[in-house]
């Protein structure tokens, strides 16, 4: 079984039509996590409205709401994706057949091979240097380490202690998963450009956050 765990903060623009694209694209069997962050935008009525399972988290974080999520997931695999719709849904199976082909413990959705180049040219610019410490530093081979679109095994997770509850939670897993020696690859995506909201994550604090995590990565 599939878990796909969303964190949601004020998504309602964006969240049905991703939920029913998981509906019909996820062919596996499946759950559907919701972590909310107490949206007052309409997002909780149209999860609570779905088959979905919804928790609501108050306390603030990217990071935290996966983590919470993850902790109440029963697949075998767990899918996160963000709730915005920025990530391609469509490719879904995709990521899961890559990672039981490879027997690998996690496969990430590349957005650096994205044909509608929809990623904005700072973010760009960032993850390419976040992306080349990051590799340098763990000796690594990733294009795109900030990619929120990933398939990971739950057992993989449950051998992790996580600690970031923001957007370095992402690296965070990377730096784990690579000093545990497990097997990561990556299949092409594409990206979109947010539709409807805002974006709750602020680029500047989050690129010192990652780079915090990068190092303290290296001492512990
Ligand atoms: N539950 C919860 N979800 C959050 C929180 N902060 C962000 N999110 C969700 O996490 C996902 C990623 O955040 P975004 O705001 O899209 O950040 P971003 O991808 O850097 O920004 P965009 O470029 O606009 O997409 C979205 O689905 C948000 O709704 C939070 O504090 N709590
Ligand atoms: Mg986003």
């Amino acid at each position: 079984m599939v878990s796909v765990v969303i964190p949601t903060l004020n998504e309602a623009g964006n969240i049905r039509e991703l939920l029913s694209t998981i509906e019909k694209e996820l062919t596996y069997p499946k759950e559907i996590i919701v972590v909310d962050g107490n949206s007052t935008d309409g997002t909780l009525e149209i999860v609570k409205d779905s088959n979905c399972r919804l928790i609501i988290e108050p306390r603030r974080g990217y990071g935290l709401a996966l983590r919470i999520g993850m902790k109440h997931a029963k697949g075998d695999v767990v899918v996160m994706v963000d709730g915005d719709g920025t990530y391609e849904l469509r490719h879904v199976n995709r990521l899961l057949e890559r990672m039981m082909e490879t027997d690998a413990e996690m496969c990430l959705a590349t957005r650096m091979y994205d044909p509608n180049k929809a990623m904005g040219f700072m973010n760009f610019v960032g993850n390419k240097v976040i992306t080349f410490c990051f590799n340098m530093l763990y000796k690594q081979n990733f294009s795109d380490t900030q990619s929120g679109f990933r398939a990971i095994s739950r057992a993989a997770i449950e051998k992790s202690e996580f600690k970031e509850t923001d957007m370095a939670f992402a690296t965070e897993m990377l730096i784990k998963f690579a000093k545990k020696g497990f097997r990561m690859v990556e299949v092409p995506s594409a990206y979109k450009i947010r539709r409807y909201g805002k974006p709750k994550l602020r680029p500047f604090n989050s690129g010192i956050e990652i780079f915090a995590t990068m190092l303290k990565g290296l001492r512990a």
